[in-house]
């Protein structure tokens, strides 16, 4: 691997928390500009229209020649395999809704603000994502004993904080052969467009995005544990610089609602009259079923419950609903909150870590009544 001291200065250098009057940079745009959010009003959608689920790619999105590519199987197995796609497509195949959200979702808000891809809160999505359950392919290696974690490499390559890598990300092996993991080649009943991960992508339900490996080319089962750039040094809750931290793994509990009324352009403010709104919003936990949602609509943050929406599935976001008598005119803050099954719920105060990683600070949402 090369580093990239050896390129001069032009290349990023360590991960960077902004000074107190920083604002956000031409350099954090250009990240905004191609890793665009999911537009709040289309939290409406039970599955996020394709080109509307958010997207984060580190590098570029990869050119790949669809007929000549191949994903091979290996490392610690019996076997090498190398699979097309048609052989892959004529395995057992599932359709899983699942709600994928980016781990960094939420860091643009935070103070200090970590220097990165800016994100508010709309790092989410939903979709229908079909494909074959990786414990069947690695079934057809022939996992050997011993075996520790699987690492699955991308066809992306690109530098980081000045080391040079393929993107790859590593999970335990007891944590892949779960029914839903799933290696995808369609999102939506469709082929994953390249923005996704054409032609394939791996799927781990409930783990923030990081894990979602897009333009997979390569599995390698390890007798070790991974040490890749995205697992060691990427993706952990540190607060100081020389921190090792604990990795990022599962969806923190998060509610949003669809901004109600209409929006001030710039501001984005909304813009509601006086009288009653039915507020409207999603909510999911990669880590237990949704419990329950509430809703605060003054400035003191007093909580009342909202109404759920049917469960779509474990892996899906869940909606809700609350009937808000919006009576006298002036400047309201909506703000979300939710709690799952296990207990976990959405801080009030900033959850800050230096990478801005798995922060669930409740959503605020300025209106001004009529
Ligand atoms: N190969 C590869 N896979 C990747 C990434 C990447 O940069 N390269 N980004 C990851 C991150 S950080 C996220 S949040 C999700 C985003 O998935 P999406 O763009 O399909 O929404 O993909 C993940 N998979
Ligand atoms: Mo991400």
């Amino acid at each position: 691997m090369a580093r990239g001291s050896e390129l001069g200065t032009a290349v990023s250098g360590p991960s960077r928390v902004a000074a107190a009057d920083e604002a956000v940079s031409l350099e954090e745009l250009q990240l905004a500009a191609r890793n665009h959010g999911l537009p709040l009003e289309t939290l409406r959608y039970d599955v996020t229209p394709t080109g509307l689920h958010y997207l984060l790619t580190h590098y570029d999105i990869p050119a790949i020649d669809q007929p000549s590519w191949r994903l091979t199987v290996g490392g610690h197995t019996e076997r090498t395999l190398t699979l097309d796609l048609a052989t892959l497509r004529s395995m057992p195949r599932r359709t899983v809704r699942v709600t994928l959200e980016c781990a960094g979702n939420g860091r643009a808000r935070l103070l200090p603000r970590p220097v990165s891809q800016p994100w508010l809160v709309e790092a989410v999505g939903t979709a229908d994502w079909t494909g074959t359950p990786l414990a069947e392919v690695l079934d057809q290696a022939g996992i050997r004993g011993g075996a520790v974690d699987v690492a699955f490499t991308g066809a992306d390559h690109g530098i980081e904080r000045g080391v040079e890598q393929d993107y790859a990300r590593g999970l335990s092996l007891a944590e892949v052969l779960g029914p839903d993991v799933l290696l995808v080649d369609e999102m939506n009943g469709r082929p994953l467009p390249p923005q996704h991960g054409a032609p394939l992508r791996l799927l781990v339900p409930g783990w923030y995005g990081m894990t979602q490996v897009k333009w997979l080319r390569q599995i390698t089962v390890l007798d070790h544990a991974f040490d890749g750039y995205q697992n060691a040094t990427a993706y952990r809750l540190i607060r100081g610089v020389e921190e090792a931290g604990e990795p990022v793994t599962r969806i923190e509990p998060r509610a949003l609602m669809l901004p109600p009324g209409f929006p001030d352009f710039m501001s984005r403010v909304r813009v509601v009259d006086a009288g009653r709104h039915q507020l409207q919003g999603r909510a999911w936990s990669g880590w237990a079923p949704i419990a329950g949602v509430e809703v605060s609509t003054d400035s003191g943050l007093s909580w009342q419950p909202a109404e759920l929406g049917p469960a779509a599935g474990r892996w899906s976001w869940r909606g809700w609903t609350f009937a808000w008598d919006a009576t006298t005119p002036g400047e309201r803050e909506l703000c979300c909150r939710a709690i799952d099954e296990s207990g976990r719920a959405q801080p009030i105060d900033q959850p800050w870590n230096r990478q801005g990683m798995a922060n669930n600070m409740i959503q605020r949402v300025r209106v001004v009544v009529r």
